[in-house]
């Protein structure tokens, strides 16, 4: 169980955070969800949808803004001018799934700046792949391909959740994912119908983030902490073990169609559809969620130098002479 380690206060048997909630509000809210209307900021919730909703949109945004290092730094080495506009519009995007994630999670009460001074200080947590290096051109294309796959799979199903503001900036992002998918698939063709030097970069890129990429989509579902209180309440629409599967069975195919080889000498598909794959390496996990990962630090320092390097800013809008500059449209 990986929730031992939460900051977030949530009991283990996240149901037993229920028993104070009175019983006609709570069998309204969930006869609401049960017929599929949207929860929406004013409306009357238990505290622990609030808490939960609070803690997973907020770990969602901070893996857009950290999730847009990795690639980020591949922009001033992009190869050629086409490539470096689509990633720096790409990493534009990944920064502004953040904002919109952000302002979904603070309608459930808690402020940005807490949010942010919670990343930096490493109380919240992120998506474990991006304390992983991009050491090549192919690590940032496997990313752009696989990891937003990966997003995809979550986001498409979580969009048609219960909580309005999450699933409505669930939707705009799922959008832009698209595009980015692409983006990543057409940069993977490009190496992977390259040069024997490309080739070999985009696999052994793919043989680096093939381990992450199955942890992506959280521990197994017999391990996971939230998944049972999240399903029940429409938060999490598919558990972690449906989203590997699902990412499996639409993305192994198309690593194969590109001659590229996955690492994993266990993955298979059974005859009744169900893939098999090595177990990850569960401990590893725990690790790098916990702050022990190849960059979990570099990550936060980069983090904690944009919020020092931009408190002038903050604190010259926030001037009583702010208010002769005129607001941006
Ligand atoms: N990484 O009970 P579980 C992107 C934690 S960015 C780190 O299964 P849950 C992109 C979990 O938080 C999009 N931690 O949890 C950006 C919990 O810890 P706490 C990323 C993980 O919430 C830039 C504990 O393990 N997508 O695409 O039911 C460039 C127990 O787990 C992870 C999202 O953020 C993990 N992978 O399910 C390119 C999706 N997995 O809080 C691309 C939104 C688990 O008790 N999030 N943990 O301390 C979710 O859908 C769910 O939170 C998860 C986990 C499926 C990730």
């Amino acid at each position: 169980m990986y929730g031992s380690a939460s900051t977030h206060d949530i009991p283990a048997n996240a149901a037993t955070g229920l028993e104070n909630e009175d019983p006609i509000k709570l069998a309204e809210f969930e006869a609401r969800i049960a017929r599929g209307e949207k929860i929406e900021p004013n409306d009357w919730m238990p505290g622990l949808y609030r808490k939960q909703l609070t803690r997973m949109i907020e770990q969602h945004a901070h893996s857009e803004i950290i999730g847009s290092l990795p690639e980020g730094t591949w922009i001033t080495r992009a190869p050629g001018f086409r490539r470096k506009m689509a990633q720096m519009a790409k990493v534009q995007d990944e920064v502004g799934h953040a904002q919109l994630l952000y302002s979904a999670a603070e309608t459930l009460g808690k402020t940005r700046e807490q949010m942010l001074s919670d990343l930096i200080n490493g109380k919240s947590k992120y998506s474990n792949v991006f304390n992983y290096p991009a050491f090549t051109w192919a690590d940032s294309n496997v990313i752009s391909w696989l990891i937003d796959a990966g997003a995809i799979v979550n986001q498409m199903a979580n969009a048609k959740g219960s909580y309005g503001p999450y699933c409505r900036a669930l939707e705009r992002i799922c959008a832009e994912e698209s595009f980015h998918l692409k983006y990543g698939h057409d940069a993977v063709v490009h190496l992977a119908t390259g040069t024997p030097t490309q080739r070999r970069m985009i696999q052994e890129a793919l043989n680096r983030w093939w381990p992450p990429i199955m942890t992506f989509f959280g521990p197994s579902d017999k391990m996971s902490t939230h998944t049972e209180i999240l399903m029940r309440w429409k938060v999490k629409m598919a558990s972690n073990d449906e989203c590997r599967q699902q990412f499996l069975d639409m993305y192994v195919p198309k690593i194969w169609e590109l001659g590229l080889t996955v690492p994993d000498p266990k993955l298979r598909k059974n005859e009744d559809g169900v893939w098999e794959f090595t177990e990850p390496d569960w401990e590893d996990f725990k690790r790098v969620i916990n702050g022990d990962g190849p960059c979990n630090k570099e990550r936060l320092a980069v983090r904690r130098a944009a919020e020092e390097n931009g408190a002038w800013v903050r604190r010259a809008l926030l001037s009583p002479k702010a208010k002769y500059v005129r607001p941006l449209a």
